[in-house]
């Protein structure tokens, strides 16, 4: 249903939606609605000469802010049927068996990958990072803070904390860790990771976008070099609506089972 979209159209020209050009508060009201759900995926969008009418702005400004939205996969245009929101999108799956980067999984997907950093430098350990990276209390950690985002989706928020051996400048890195590591040749051959189940606080949730109380996966990777060395200490939450971790198993002698811990 339209309706509530209808209901806030009118605050586009009444000097309470924030600033730039009209078509952008356009966008960003409509993007509201769907967050909030007050449009729903296959819901169809009022025409253009009625948003235009409702909001009191051109239809030129209306159709510049719908082309941008289908442009960026929110929005949908059927030929004669008119504009939709765009079904939502397939959970990204990631194999539990390979040891890769974000950014590594989403070019594989085509998608585009870009962080926002929340954190980037180097910290006195906490007691946690001194026994899981081994180091001593003298010894400083570096810590990289980053809101994940693919295709203009946040998918997760990541904060990884390494040995300054490792990572002596965290300002080197740029788009990926893993990129970085592997320059200096330190990227992991080998991983453990965690994943538990757990609800979003307000604070994550809106940097992820979905309400809180969404459901997220939270995700402890501990990475070591080939030699055995721990590399890498990373503290990951992801959308659980955005992505699934897919496991291939196979029938195996049963002394290697180790067992899920509760
Ligand atoms: C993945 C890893 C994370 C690692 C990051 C490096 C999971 C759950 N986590 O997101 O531990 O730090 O990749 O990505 O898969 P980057 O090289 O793109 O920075």
């Amino acid at each position: 249903m339209a309706d509530g979209l209808i209901g806030i159209l009118p605050s586009l020209n009444d000097g309470s939606a924030s600033g730039g050009p009209l078509y952008v508060k356009l966008q960003r009201l409509i993007e509201t609605a769907v967050r909030d759900g007050m449009l729903q995926p296959g819901d169809a969008l009022p025409p253009e000469r009625e948003l235009a009418t409702i909001a009191d702005i051109s239809r030129v400004t209306v159709r510049k802010a719908v082309q941008g939205l289908v442009t960026t996969g929110l929005l949908v245009q059927r030929h004669g049927s008119g504009t939709f929101v765009a079904p939502r999108s397939e959970r990204v799956e990631q194999s539990l068996s390979h040891l890769t980067s974000f950014t590594e999984d989403m070019a594989r997907r085509g998608m585009i990958v870009r962080s926002t950093w929340l954190d980037r430098g180097i910290y006195p350990p906490s007691p946690e990072e001194m026994v899981t990276l081994g180091l001593s209390s003298g010894e400083k950690v570096a810590r990289i803070s980053r809101l994940r985002v693919a295709n203009d989706t946040p998918m997760a928020i990541e904060r990884a904390a390494l040995s300054i051996h490792v990572l002596p400048n965290p300002e080197l890195v740029t788009l990926s860790l893993y990129a970085v590591l592997a320059e200096g040749g330190n990227r992991p051959a080998r991983a453990i990771q965690r994943i538990s189940a757990a609800i979003l606080k307000e604070a994550d949730a809106k940097l992820l976008e979905v309400p809180a109380g969404s459901a997220s996966l939270n995700i402890e990777r501990i990475s070591y070099l080939e030699s055995g060395k721990v590399i890498e200490f990373t503290r990951s939450i992801y959308r659980a609506d955005a992505y699934e971790f897919v496991a291939e198993l196979k029938l195996g002698d049963s002394s290697e089972i180790s067992g899920a811990v509760l």
